[in-house]
């Protein structure tokens, strides 16, 4: 059926590219989805998602009060048919915001019902609307992944519940999310360990639960070559929340694991801003402790509150942070089958239809942005060559020597002693590095 003749549930037009002169709020000032880069057009090259559980599930509710947004698709008592509507909302939005992906929960599209059967069944008829207006929209899934914390059985934890039974439970229903997934052409698979990990030590076996982690990421790995899905797969580290601590608690901490129990080979990493900064890492930093093991997998786009220690999820128009992250996802070659997912969900009083177009505009024209900031920067060299420099002692003689592993202590120790003497210390430079990055940033 084509999209005309289904109603149209935001009163706002496909949003158009104006450039950056540009006044109009619902205008795209610097995301021209059709301009070329690098050999492909914009849209294709940021590969942006949106979040189905933010913005279609999202109602602004919070620990103190309940949900302030009221949306037309939401009216109804029979959760199935509100689910179909509002998957037909969805749609209709990513068509007008020109994305060309989403992601979700299996939770998010269907209601879950009394039994995993059931559930099941909810699933199914969702996934086959979704795959309906996939096809008639041209919108794409760039990863699925299930919802392993919201249900109170999980309170204890998923894969790292003590109880044999939820780890059973938990296996079925990732069996499940990982097939409709497959059937509707995901490019990927997240597994965000929402609540694998601990409140407190007094009651937890920490190297037992690791080691059903992996077994877990292990069932998952074998299943899907057993369907056939070649998507990738991703761990998305988080340090806490809802967790005091959480086992993927960054990039660093998940390569360990990963190496541990022989599973670098299955995963790469989605990272998060918020999370990377709740952490107490740069957005950046993470990407390049991932890039620097080939691990560079994909990114939940959004940003924190500097002030406020937990996942505000905002939406991120912080040119700054994004082109540092741009300059380093390009260096290793970009995110290849991921891409930026707006992981980020509008602040409760923003409660009109248009707060959600606003949000998602100013998060990929900012990313747009960023791009081309960074394509100039990497293009002009500068920094690139100021790094080389850096380094440029090992690139030949004993440093060379060093780097291909055929040094020792004794050889240096000579060196040291009869010809070097005391290294010249050299400026590191960070403020005259600043003061050209702001160049690029402000063009001036
Ligand atoms: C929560 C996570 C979650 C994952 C998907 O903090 O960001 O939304 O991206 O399960
Ligand atoms: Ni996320
Ligand atoms: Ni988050």
């Amino acid at each position: 059926m084509p999209m005309k003749t289904r109603p149209q549930y935001f009163q706002v037009p496909r949003i158009p590219f104006e450039g950056p002169g540009s006044e109009n709020p619902l205008a795209f000032r610097h995301y021209d989805p059709a301009a070329p880069a690098d050999g492909m057009t914009l849209k294709e090259r940021m590969r942006f998602s949106i979040a189905f559980w933010h913005s279609f599930r999202g109602l602004g509710g919070d620990p103190f009060g309940p949900g302030t947004i009221r949306r037309p698709w939401e009216r109804g008592s029979d959760a199935l048919s509100v689910a179909l509507r509002r998957m037909e909302a969805a749609f209709e939005f990513f068509v007008k915001i020109e994305a060309p992906f989403w992601c979700f929960h299996d939770r998010d599209i269907a209601p879950e019902g009394a039994t995993l059967a059931e559930s099941n069944r909810n699933l199914d008829r969702l996934v086959a609307h979704a795959k309906a207006l996939q096809k008639e929209t041209g919108v794409r899934l760039l990863w699925g992944t299930a919802n392993l914390f919201s249900n109170p059985r999980y309170m204890c934890g998923a894969a790292t519940n003590p109880d044999a039974h939820v780890f059973a439970y938990a296996a079925a229903q990732v069996k499940k999310a990982l097939e409709v997934t497959h059937e509707l052409g995901g490019d990927g698979y997240t597994f965000w360990g929402g609540r694998e990990g601990y409140e407190t030590l007094l009651n937890t076996d920490l190297g037992r639960e690791q080691e059903h982690l992996a077994a877990f990421l292990r069932m998952a790995v074998d299943h899907a070559k057993r369907i056939g899905f070649k998507g990738q797969f991703y761990i998305e580290p988080k340090p806490k929340e809802p967790m005091k601590h959480q086992y993927d608690f960054d990039v660093a901490s998940g390569i360990a694991f990963l190496r541990t129990f022989g599973l670098e080979k299955h995963f790469k990493f989605n990272i998060e801003t918020n999370h990377a900064t709740l952490a107490g890492h740069t957005f950046q930093h993470e990407i390049e402790v991932a890039a620097s093991q080939g691990m560079l997998g994909s990114v939940d786009a959004n940003s924190g509150d500097m002030l406020l220690g937990w996942d505000t999820d905002q939406f991120n128009t912080d040119v700054k942070e994004i082109t540092l992250a741009m300059v380093s996802i390009m260096r290793a070659g970009g995110l290849g089958r991921g891409g930026f997912n707006f992981d980020a969900k509008l602040r409760r009083p923003s409660i009109d239809p248009e707060d959600l177009f606003y949000a998602h505009i100013g998060g990929m024209d900012t990313y747009a942005l960023a791009y081309r900031v960074a394509r100039r920067i990497i293009s002009d060299g500068h920094l690139d060559r100021f790094v080389a420099g850096r380094y440029s002692s090992y690139d030949s003689g004993f440093g060379r020597r060093i780097e291909e592993g055929n040094a020792r202590f004794p050889e240096l120790e000579r060196l040291v002693l009869s010809k070097l003497g005391e290294p010249v210390p050299r400026s590191g430079r960070q403020e005259y590095l600043e003061n050209l990055l702001n160049r690029y940033l402000t063009g001036a």
